[in-house]
């Protein structure tokens, strides 16, 4: 089973501001973490990160055929894209939303999620750990073990 994961703008920058919302690792460590995390799982993986948004809805058109889910985490494009929502809807790809801080504890501009609308689960406010969750829900999900929300 493949996984494509999907980091959207300025996540690049993790450990280098804003440490009390984001922690203090930076990008690096979270790619180390989200490699370790699809071995445990059992899955392969691929990470891709891009501040550019035609970009994300690229890669999400060509994960068709290619991956079988995907885990995305698409920064502030999360709450402004119907691209990459109608992306993720075309391709149909089972995919899990995943934000390191607790959104819905944040400014009001951040309480809507398009990316959200077309995923079957989302992990906010753990971290990390949320990838770790996400890769894990979505094997699960794939393998028949979890139904669709
Ligand atoms: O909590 C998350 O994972 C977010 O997706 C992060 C986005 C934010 O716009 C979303 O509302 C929630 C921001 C990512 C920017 O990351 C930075 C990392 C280091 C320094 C500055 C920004």
């Amino acid at each position: 089973m493949k996984i494509l994961v999907i980091n959207g703008p300025n996540l690049n920058l993790l450990g280098l501001r804003e440490p009390d919302i984001y922690g203090r690792r930076n990008y690096a460590a979270l790619q180390d973490y989200i490699r370790e995390s699809a071995a445990d799982a059992g899955t392969e993986v691929e990470i891709f990160q891009s501040n550019h948004e035609g970009e994300i809805v690229d890669a999400i058109q060509e994960a068709f055929g290619v991956f079988d889910g995907i885990v995305i985490n698409p920064a502030a494009y999360t709450h402004t894209s119907v691209a990459i929502l109608d992306a993720l809807k075309a391709v149909a790809l089972p995919a899990v939303e995943v934000h390191l801080s607790d959104v819905s504890k944040r400014e009001s501009f951040r309480q809507i999620s398009f990316a959200g609308m077309a995923c079957i689960a989302t992990y906010m406010g753990l971290g990390f750990d949320g990838y770790r969750r996400a890769i894990f829900h979505l094997r699960d999900f794939c393998n028949g073990e979890v139904k669709d929300a």
